[in-house]
């Protein structure tokens, strides 16, 4: 059995922060119905394509478990098989532009009339405001919630991250907000409206910039690199590879760096660590020394400690410190490149990157579920074809004999 055995998604979802959301609900056991425009189907389906005429990895790795379902809500043979869906599911997740379920003729309030016990899922670029009625994407949302405007050095313009905290956290954002109103209605009865918007869920994982913000008023942030010889503006300023927490920590190059890219590791020097990353660099000397030997007296020299640190971890392969210093009790990690994660055995082992074998590319990798649950373990299976389940759902989940189904698929609607 798996944890959300019995609940069924009506997923109207695509790109890429709707399907991150109901690919870990269909990873936790629940069945995901995903219905697509008959003839395209999800866009992503044909972007990035590696292979011609076949689904391309963008889909295939936001989309496993799932049955794919074709149906065009626009016209009336349509939506009366979508009215009948919505009847028969627990869950309806979309992440279209704004208004436009309403403007297909199902908005809350008739959604509701349909079916009470619903719950109505969207993922939308911006909450109420100015901004509610705009289209976002990734970066748009990495912008406009603080992840860009933090994220860079400071002498170079704002970033955005590789990791999609915009769509793929946002969708995460949206699947615990299904979970717990499915909780609240196993006692209400009744569904609810969840609603996650691309901005506040970067702005969420930005928690701690806006800390620093509003810590600014009261001085310097002191494990800034801007501190003590650069100067602060008035808000949140990029801060480089500092760590966000209180302890120092910074990327040093390791052996090699001059050919590879990813000849780097993250080291923490935190208080506890001192003595032993000193010891190990050569400066046992820093243990003595009042210029060095506490906190305080690091903190306006850390460009210089990383200096020293470097000048070791330069004759030491990113692997060969990761070894060294862990026992010591210094917190490391070494810049991981994706060639070198997708080969790691140990997350093969886990499930974490997993190989699926898909009937018209062949196999390929794709990352699992990174929640692990003990009584509901993840079986990944690929992802569907387009409308490879139409005629099985219409028919075991509506009850459609085969002229009903030949019908709606004479009229245009499947
Ligand atoms: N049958 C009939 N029509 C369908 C359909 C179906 N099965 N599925 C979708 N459509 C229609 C929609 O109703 C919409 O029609 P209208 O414009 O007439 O209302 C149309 O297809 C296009 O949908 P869309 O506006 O959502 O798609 P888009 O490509 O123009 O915009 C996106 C894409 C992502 C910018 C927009 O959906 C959006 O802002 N979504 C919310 C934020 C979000 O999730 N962004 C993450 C994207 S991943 O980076």
């Amino acid at each position: 059995m798996k944890a959300l055995d019995g609940v069924r998604i009506l997923d109207m979802t695509h790109v890429q922060s709707g399907p991150t959301c109901t690919q870990l609900l269909a990873w936790f056991g629940a069945d995901v119905i995903k219905v697509e425009r008959p003839g395209s189907g999800d866009a992503t389906r044909g972007q990035l394509r590696d292979i011609p005429d076949v689904d391309s990895l963008y889909f295939t790795m936001l989309n496993h478990n799932k049955r794919s379902v074709t149906l065009n809500t626009k016209l009336d043979a349509g939506k009366d098989i979508f009215t009948r869906l919505i009847v028969e599911c627990d869950v309806l997740v979309e992440n279209f532009a704004p208004g436009a379920l309403d403007r297909m003729g199902f908005s809350w309030e008739r959604i509701q009339e349909i079916n009470p016990r619903i719950i109505y899922a969207s993922v939308k670029g911006f909450g109420p405001g100015p901004y509610e009625d705009f289209k976002v994407y990734e970066n748009v949302a990495q912008c406009t919630g603080g992840g860009a405007s933090t994220t860079g050095f400071d002498d170079g313009p704002p970033t955005v991250s590789g990791a999609q905290i915009g769509d793929s956290g946002t969708g995460l954002h949206l699947a615990l907000g299904i979970v717990t109103a499915l909780f609240q209605r196993e006692r209400s009865g009744r569904g609810q409206r969840v609603e996650c918007a691309m901005q506040d869920g970067v702005l969420n994982l930005c928690r701690v910039k806006l800390r620093d913000q509003q810590r600014l008023a009261h001085g310097p942030l002191t494990e800034y690199p801007q501190y003590p010889n650069g100067t602060f503006g008035d808000a949140t300023p990029r801060a480089g590879n500092a760590s966000g927490g209180g302890q120092p920590g910074w990327i040093v190059k390791c052996k090699g760096w001059e050919n590879d890219l990813d000849a780097y590791i993250y080291i923490i020097t935190q208080a506890a660590a001192f003595d032993g990353l000193a010891r190990t660099i050569g400066h046992a000397d820093w243990l003595e020394d009042p210029e060095w030997n506490t906190p305080e007296a690091r903190l306006p020299k850390l460009d210089r400690m990383y200096d020293e640190i470097e000048a070791w971890t330069k004759t030491k392969t990113k692997f060969e410190v990761m070894e060294i210093l862990n026992p010591r009790n210094v917190p490391c990690g070494p810049v991981l490149s994706m060639k070198e994660l997708s080969e790691e055995p140990s997350l093969r082992a886990t499930g974490t990157v997993v190989q699926v074998d898909h009937p018209e590319r062949g196999p390929y990798l794709t990352v699992g579920n990174p929640i692990k649950l003990s009584d509901s373990p993840t079986d990944v299976r690929r992802s569907p074809l387009l409308g490879e389940h139409t005629d099985e759902v219409l028919q075991a989940v509506l009850g459609l004999d085969a002229a009903a189904i030949a019908a709606a698929k004479e009229s245009g609607a499947v």
